[in-house]
């Protein structure tokens, strides 16, 4: 004899669309099997099926007759199967089925929230295995903003395996969602909108970073030939002094310059504007860290004349889009080439469609902001300065300055959101909260000329 085996498919409820017919005719048409041959009683639904004997030999009810909408009791042996078409082995609730024995493509839960993505179902945010959330950057946290039927998880950009909460250890609320990409510890300090920024301003570098990093100068102020030059550590408690490399060129010979400014590359690199030869130098020492020295290279050929008083370079900065970027006294900002020291384009520092006469300056970029800043001597303000030279006032520190307020550096501190401020033997700093305040920190014990954070041998 030879045994049919029949796969028991029967369409649960149908409201849904599912019911390829109506029901009345789906329940009578499948009494026959292909061909006229007659099914077992039990593969039908409604009343045959309820006094039927299957063909495992059990007894049940699918279905009830005249009630397309009622839900299903499978008899024993038929497994409620639901398609799972992203593949995740979870089913969509919706065109669920009865079967003994498996379909292809089905599983037996109807659990799956999203089941068009096959990263989103029950558990996929191991971090948050209550929710039936989206972890597409696979971090373990949920999408904080899913689309609709998906619950929220806590992750703030689920398209970006660095950001999620508690990436930043180091940061003062490090359960914040924030974003780590060189997983130094540190938050990104500009990682857009609602993402929790940090005080990493090179995250992309994990050897830069706040707690590795110490307030610099080059020493002495003003230049000579034959002095040694150094490159020191400032105490940001006291303003203390305390030279840590003797700096000396390419040949090994004290070089003859006077620094203007300092500034600090993503890459590591470091540059410096030279006041005496109006050009650009690299400062390179971490090769050299054990033998207590650094070396300053100058960078292709003078950008400007020396003596020349317009053509000083009193800010050096390194800011949006990693480009480098200096004003000088004759009330421009420039762009430069790293590379060559050159100056590419120069635009007039505005503030209100008014030129701002720079004299005595300082420099910094605000990471967080994305902006630079400029600290100007001859009127008492810290302006934002944008790339095409509108400037805007930042703090007013015009009611705070003493008589003869002459800045000659800048530095931002990204964990305090503040700036520090060299006037030559004073150190300062100033909150960017818009209280325009000036708060002394204390004397150097010498003129500083530059600030800049930089990584200090260890
Ligand atoms: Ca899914
Ligand atoms: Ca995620
Ligand atoms: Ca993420
Ligand atoms: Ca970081």
């Amino acid at each position: 004899m030879v045994m049919l085996s029949f796969v028991l498919v029967l369409v649960e409820g149908c409201g849904d669309g599912a019911c390829p017919e109506p029901c009345g005719a789906a329940a009578s048409s499948s009494s026959t099997g292909s061909g006229g041959h007659p099914l077992p009683p039990d593969v039908t639904d409604g009343t045959a099926g309820s006094s039927g004997s299957g063909a495992d030999g059990s007894s049940g009810t699918v279905g009830s007759s005249g009630d397309s909408s009622a839900s299903t009791t499978a008899r024993p042996g038929a497994d409620r199967w639901c398609p799972d078409m992203d593949g995740d082995g979870f089913g969509a609730p919706e065109g669920c089925r009865l079967s003994p024995v498996p379909i292809a493509g089905y599983v037996t839960n109807a659990d799956d929230c999203d089941d068009a993505h096959d990263q989103t179902f029950p558990g996929a945010a191991q971090l948050e295995p209550t929710l039936c959330a989206r972890d597409a950057d696979n971090d373990r946290w949920g999408d904080d903003t899913p689309p609709a039927g998906v619950d929220a998880g806590t992750d703030c950009d689920d398209d970006h395996g660095g950001t999620f909460p508690g990436a930043a250890r180091n940061e003062t609320t490090p359960e914040a969602c924030a974003r780590d990409d060189d997983d130094d510890g540190w938050a990104d300090a500009n990682p857009g909108p609602g993402i929790e920024a940090g005080a990493d301003c090179f995250d992309t570098n994990a050897d830069l970073r706040p707690d590795a990093m110490l307030l610099t100068t080059l020493l002495p102020s003003g230049g000579g030939p034959g002095s040694s030059r150094t490159l020191a550590t400032i105490d940001t408690q006291s303003a203390n002094v305390a030279d840590v490399l003797t700096l000396l060129d390419p040949t090994g010979q004290n070089p003859n310059v006077s620094m203007g400014s300092a500034t600090l590359a993503a890459d590591g690199t470091i540059l410096a504007s030279d006041i005496t030869g109006a050009q650009l130098l690299e400062l390179e020492y971490q090769s050299s860290c054990a033998m207590g020295t650094g070396t300053l290279t100058v960078q292709g050929a003078p950008n400007g004349m020396p003596g020349v008083v317009d053509d000083i370079m009193c800010g050096l900065q390194r800011g949006p889009g990693g480009m480098l970027y200096g004003i000088s006294l004759s009330d421009e900002l420039h762009t430069l080439d790293p590379v060559t020291g050159q100056i590419t384009s120069s635009v007039d520092v505005v503030v209100g469609g008014q030129p701002v006469d720079v004299f005595s300056c300082g420099m910094a970029y605000d990471c967080a902001e994305d902006v630079l800043l400029l600290l100007n001597g001859a009127d008492g303000l810290l302006y934002e300065v944008q790339t095409d030279g509108t400037a805007t006032v930042r703090v007013d520190l015009t009611g705070a300055v003493q008589t003869g307020f002459s800045p000659t550096a800048l530095e931002y501190d990204p964990v305090a959101q503040q700036v520090f401020i060299s006037t030559g033997g004073l150190l300062w700093t100033a909150p960017l909260d818009g209280t325009d305040t000036l708060d002394f920190v204390g004397f150097f014990g010498q003129p500083v000329p530059t600030l800049q954070f930089l990584p200090v041998c260890n």
